[in-house]
């Protein structure tokens, strides 16, 4: 099994054999596989090249024990698989030192928040971690896991209840705050946090809010990096590589971009130096991002489900559904994007097609197809609001939109039964069942109004192509994708 004392034997698999164990700088909250494939790994690269304590505790909100042993069995040392087109690269990660598993792990996680040396608190807690309120963006005092964080401030276990005791506890101790890092897929994920987080501390203590406001840099990012999740092939490839077992290593593919402003008061690694690009303004990459990468990632997704296709390079693999990905963000979703001028979206496009068609990674569609509610509206509504602002057409976008409205109704077009994994899974799927026509199936899902706003909901030229494209799935979705591909 992997473990610190020895890594000497496998020196050859490590990014470089001079290495000094750092402390703990940084606590991580949602130690899943995306964190462990990027800002890990570029946390490792840039201690290599200018030593500093950024040690990484890694944290697992669910309680998900079997994680934290797994990881702590091997001292937090865990293998990345690289897989690509031209054979695979594993490498082992060492960044990581230690492992919580929330709520068995409270007292050392306090511990580690009050701790001066740690100077950044990162997240990968997926769109539903940060428990907003969708129509104010504040956090959602009527989602259970808040309302008790609110009754039991040092007992929290939501995200915005987490921070909020963490960040009390420094003010109190007289301790500089650290600074508080969003790495998920959200737009404007900083500032979409800290309203999150000091909704929450007003309600808690107003003066506390008042000093977040004043004191804590919310700094937003653009992450970037395919990453599936692991399997006994990934386990198999990781022994075969370094001769001994490891029980959590992480594919991902060779591309990884990470795009982060650059506002941290209490200092951070130097990320630039493993290839992290420090900007003013992380908005223009993020909204690219999202609308290019996961808004067709989500679109082959149910396509996928509904056809058929496992994974997203079988997806992409197939003509037809290929060409309507290439012409959704050729005609639909580039022309809302305002990049600077040496942002090449061509080039951009091209690449994200590539990256889909490594035969490799085996990402899988059922994966992407989880959580639609919190992923729809910054990857795909907010494109159609601006495209239906400027009287533009949205036929392929809505195509995909009504591919998760039939998705939801738990069966592929060949019948086969899959679940539906959804924070509002009961009620949507509630709402698909029952619809029998197209016009029911799309009108009892607009009437969603944690998903869309009031006045996208009422658009009629919206509910009208919505309709059109249901309809045609509900003929099947091979003939469907055959004939919204070949759209002018
Ligand atoms: C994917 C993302 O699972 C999903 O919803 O769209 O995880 C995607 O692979 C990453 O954002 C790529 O950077």
């Amino acid at each position: 099994m992997l473990s610190r004392s020895s890594l000497s034997t496998l020196k050859a698999h490590c990014l470089s054999p001079e290495w000094r164990e750092p402390a703990i700088g940084i606590v991580h909250l949602g130690i899943g596989n995306f964190h462990r494939a990027h800002e890990a790994l570029y946390t490792e690269e840039a201690m290599l090249a200018q030593p500093g304590d950024w040690g990484i505790c890694g944290v697992t909100l669910q309680g998900d024990v079997s994680k934290r042993d797994a990881l702590m069995a091997q001292d937090g040392l865990y293998s990345v698989v690289e897989r690509g087109p031209d054979g695979e690269r594993v490498t082992v990660v060492r960044a990581l030192r230690e492992v919580l598993a929330m709520p068995f792990d409270r007292a050392r996680l306090l511990e580690l928040f009050a701790d001066e040396r740690v100077r950044i608190v990162s997240l990968t807690v997926t769109e539903k971690g940060y428990c907003r309120d969708p129509q104010t963006g504040d956090a959602d005092f009527a989602h259970p896991g808040v309302a008790h964080d609110l009754a039991h401030p040092d007992e929290p276990s939501t995200v915005p209840g987490i921070l909020c005791a963490a960040l009390k506890a420094r003010r109190h101790a007289g301790t500089p705050p650290f600074t508080v890092l969003s790495c998920d897929n959200l737009s404007q994920n900083g500032e979409a946090l800290r309203q999150a987080v000091c909704s929450f501390a007003r309600r808690l203590d107003p003066a506390l809010a008042k000093w977040i406001e004043t004191h804590v840099a919310f700094p937003s990012t653009m992450v970037d990096r395919i990453v599936p999740a692991t399997t006994e092939a990934d386990r198999a490839a990781a022994q075969a590589a370094l001769g001994v077992r490891d029980e959590a290593p992480v594919p991902c593919e060779p591309f990884r971009q990470w795009v982060i402003e650059d506002r941290f008061p209490a200092g951070r690694p130097a990320w630039e130096t493993a290839g992290a690009q420090l900007v003013d303004d992380v908005a223009p990459f993020e909204i690219a991002k999202l609308r290019m990468l996961n808004a067709t990632h989500s679109a082959l997704a149910y396509l996928s489900m509904l056809a058929g296709f496992e994974t997203i390079s079988d997806a992409v693999g197939h003509a037809p559904l290929g060409s309507l990905i290439h012409a959704m963000m050729t005609r639909e979703i580039a022309p809302t994007l305002d990049v600077p001028p040496s942002f090449d979206l061509a080039a951009y496009r091209d690449a994200l097609l590539d990256r889909y068609a490594n035969p490799a990674l085996k990402h899988r569609c059922a994966q992407i197809a989880m959580d639609g509610s919190q992923k729809m509206p910054p990857r795909i509504l907010s494109t159609i609001e601006a495209r239906l602002d400027a009287g533009q057409p949205i036929e392929r976008l809505a195509l995909a939109v009504a591919a998760w409205f039939t998705f939801l109704r738990g069966r592929a077009d060949d019948g086969t039964r899959y679940a539906i994994s959804d924070p509002l899974a009961e009620r949507l799927t509630k709402a698909a069942e029952c619809a029998g026509t197209p016009e029911s199936l799309v009108d009892a899902l607009l009437a969603v109004s944690d998903v869309f706003p009031a006045a996208l909901a009422r658009n009629p030229v919206l509910r009208e192509v919505l309709v059109r494209a249901a309809t045609k799935l509900q003929n099947g979705s091979l003939a469907a994708i055959d004939e919204y591909a070949r759209l002018d």
